[in-house]
């Protein structure tokens, strides 16, 4: 009896040691090294910030991060329950943003080579304190404590970026820092911001005041039409200067850089708009539709320095993006001077005319010191300087080639970092491709055979591309966009590669950043739940381990007052078990519509033509209920398709008929088909008839989905 409770009580001691070293790291990104001890750190009315008086400032500015605690850290000299921070020239090793942070009972020490790295720490040390500490003003009757860590870090990238297109959809000035504030807390260092395109000029030039005054507004009677759901209404907004120098300094202050992108020379229409000289000398439709610089004009080229000056003169960052994407080569064809051009430089080919204006541009932004970067478009027609870098968008392998050519590449690839890509079948998003945040986290940027080492060390950044097309509704979509899945593409542009695991993130979500995410303020997206189905027989796979899941079986929202999901449960129709989960302070994520549904059918190159065709499918097994039905058609690959209508039978008799124009693409348009069904007979045979043609080649392949509309509403 005494033994047995002697070995219980051994192995209970083996069971919290145990579980204290796999205890779980609260960092997101995970440190590159971290361990745990055991006492912790209190902080409470005897700690103090000691720093040396040349990092007094700096300490300044980190003790505002801590004033949540309700303390009030005064920056002093100490032995006893102290913050220090120091410079250490030796932690070189660790790059300038690296850092060591040790915490023990008495003492937190932050180390780092620069302050760079001691803002990291410090960034660190937060997470290691409850998720309040991000809450918008102190927060009474929580023990401030810090577990026992050790950790030493250092990125794994040195380019971590998120770009927001501030041009499509204009964001009010106090969004742009809350974004900095937000990456800063994920130690992204790279804030793109896309100032001008064709929907909006948005960066106050002096010289060129009708940029603004014109070519930052759109609407009926504006030089910019209107364009996503920014309607008759005059539509727009810009910053000036003083805000733009104001956010260089709260990002600054946040280990933020601001890389300002000024599109050119395709993407202009706002240019154009403001002050049409620039555009080619064309006739008709095309001088109406034109959005690219004339190359031949040099006065352009004045214009693009004196931009280019004031731009130099705001960011401190080295770089300046130039844009230099999807610039149609039509207008410089049917140019007269564009041609002329051509034959003085003895171009053999339009593309020639981009690599001279891209070279150009190169030569003005370095007059201002800085170095350029451009999409890899930039690449097209010749040679560039090896000191300029390429964001690859266009793919991952166009990102592999340029870098195996020695140029310095960001990697953006657009079929994984594009976060205008919705995250689910039934939300909103550019493309009717869905990335998830483990789509993201999943991808490791640098598995690239062909490469040898060399040439995989010039893949120097990665960055997410948060485009606005269809951002203008609903509000605050940006940040369900972006988050979590900055948070991915922070873990795998910080973390080593083998220190990353999608489930030990997943859990980290769950034990602790959601909360932080929740007490920032963010409108983040919630991991929904997804789940297995047999026989009618439905197991749920929590997207972490503490997520509470509540389920409806009748096609409704789940509520706070839903059934918690505990094992697996049988459901009469799969089509209308709905899933969603909360946290812990009831926080949703979307729901998850029916389960893995099957297609009700498909449609292959066999079954395209360029002429309406009819295709019928029959649904009598899916279609168990009244209910407005919908039919969505999901391209997979090929061309795209238009679908004209379709039709709902029982037994041959028409029933409903939606016919409208849709398109399923890459570019997806009103492909959704709405088919009310009121009444229901089990006997009946229903069919579905889809008319439709493909654009031009026939190799078009998806699917079709049915599904029952949300709460039965259309
Ligand atoms: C392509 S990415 C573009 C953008 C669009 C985006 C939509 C790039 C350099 N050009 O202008 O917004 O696709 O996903």
């Amino acid at each position: 009896m005494r033994n047995s409770l002697l070995v219980t009580l051994l192995l209970l001691l083996l069971a919290t040691n145990i579980s204290t070293a796999q205890q779980l790291c609260p960092i997101v990104p995970k440190p590159a090294k971290i361990s745990f001890g055991n006492q912790a750190f209190v902080i409470n009315t005897k700690t103090v910030l000691v720093a040396s008086p040349e990092l007094s400032d700096f300490a300044h500015q980190l003790r505002k991060m801590l004033v949540n605690t309700g303390y009030d850290l005064p920056i002093a000299s100490g032995t006893e329950n102290v913050i220090l921070l120091r410079i250490d020239k030796r932690l070189q090793t660790l790059s300038n943003e690296g850092y060591k942070l040790t915490v023990d009972k008495d003492k937190i020490e932050i180390t780092a080579a620069h302050t760079k790295g001691l803002y990291y720490g410090f960034v660190s040390l937060l997470q290691l304190l409850p998720s309040e500490i991000y809450s918008k003003s102190p927060v009474k009757g929580i023990k401030w404590e810090i577990p026992a860590v050790t950790i030493e870090d250092q990125p794994r990238f040195a380019w971590r970026a998120v770009m927001l297109d501030v041009s499509r959809q204009f964001y009010e000035f106090s969004f742009l820092k809350k974004y900095v504030d937000w990456m800063s807390v994920h130690k992204i260092n790279v804030f793109h911001i896309h100032l001008a395109d064709d929907q909006g000029w948005r960066i106050e030039i002096k010289k060129y005041p009708e940029l603004t005054n014109k070519g930052a507004w759109r609407g009926d009677n504006e030089v910019l039409a209107r364009a996503y759901g920014s309607g008759k209404a005059r539509y727009g907004g810009f910053y000036t200067q003083e805000q733009l120098k104001e956010l260089v300094k709260y990002a600054t202050e946040r280990n933020v850089q601001i890389l300002p992108e000024i599109d050119m020379p395709g993407h202009s229409k706002a240019v154009i708009a403001s002050y049409p000289q620039v555009k080619c000398q064309l006739n008709g439709e095309l001088s109406a539709s034109t959005n690219v610089y004339c190359a031949s004009r040099d006065s352009n080229f004045i214009m693009i320095e004196d931009i280019i000056k004031e731009v130099a003169s705001i960011f401190p960052f080295e770089y300046i993006h130039i844009g230099g994407d999807e610039v149609w080569h039509r207008y410089w064809e049917e140019c007269p001077n564009c041609q002329q051009l051509m034959k003085d430089k003895g171009f053999k080919e339009v593309g020639n005319i981009q690599n001279y204006f891209i070279k150009r541009l190169e030569d003005i932004v370095s007059k201002q010191g800085k170095k350029m970067i451009g999409w890899n478009e930039i690449m097209e027609g010749g040679e560039l300087r090896k000191s300029t870098a390429v964001m690859a968008w266009n793919s991952l392998n166009v990102g592999y080639e340029i870098a195996k050519k020695g140029y310095q590449v960001v990697l953006a690839p657009n079929e994984i970092y594009y976060i205008d890509k919705r995250q689910a079948i039934d939300e909103r998003g550019w493309v009717n491709q869905i990335i998830t945040t483990k789509d993201i986290y999943d991808f490791n940027p640098m598995a690239n055979n062909e490469l040898t080492k060399d040439e995989l060390k010039n893949i120097f950044g990665i960055e997410v591309c948060l485009w606005s097309e269809k951002l203008d509704r609903p509000y605050r979509y940006p940040e369900f966009m972006t988050y979590p899945r900055l948070c991915a593409l922070a873990e795998t542009a910080w973390t080593p590669q083998e220190k990353r695991d999608w489930n030990d993130f997943a859990n980290r979500m769950g034990d602790y950043h959601f909360s932080r995410l929740s007490n920032l303020g963010i409108n983040y997206r919630l991991f929904s739940p997804t789940a297995k189905v047999e026989n009618n027989l439905v197991t749920v796979i929590p997207p972490y381990k503490k997520a509470i899941v509540r389920y409806t079986l009748d096609g409704t929202e789940p509520s706070l007052k839903s059934a918690i999901y505990t094992h697996p449960f049988k459901a009469p129709n799969i089509n209308s078990v709905y899933l969603k989960t909360f946290t812990a302070n009831g926080y949703t994520s979307p729901s998850t519509k029916g389960i893995d549904r099957p297609a009700i059918g498909h449609w292959t190159p066999s079954d395209c033509s360029t002429t309406l065709k009819e295709m019928t499918f029959d649904i009598s097994k899916q279609l168990t209920s009244i209910g407005n039905w919908f039919v969505e058609f999901r391209y997979v690959q090929g061309t795209s398709i238009q679908i004209e209508s379709v039709k709902l039978l029982e037994n041959g008799v028409l029933l409903s008929e939606d016919a409208h124009v849709g398109t399923a693409g890459i570019w997806t348009s009103n492909n959704m088909y709405r088919l009310p069904l009121t009444s229901h007979s089990e006997k009946a045979t229903y069919t579905i008839s889809v008319s439709f043609k493909s654009d031009g080649n026939t190799d078009s392949q998806g699917d079709l989905f049915l599904s029952l509309g949300y709460n039965n509403e259309p």
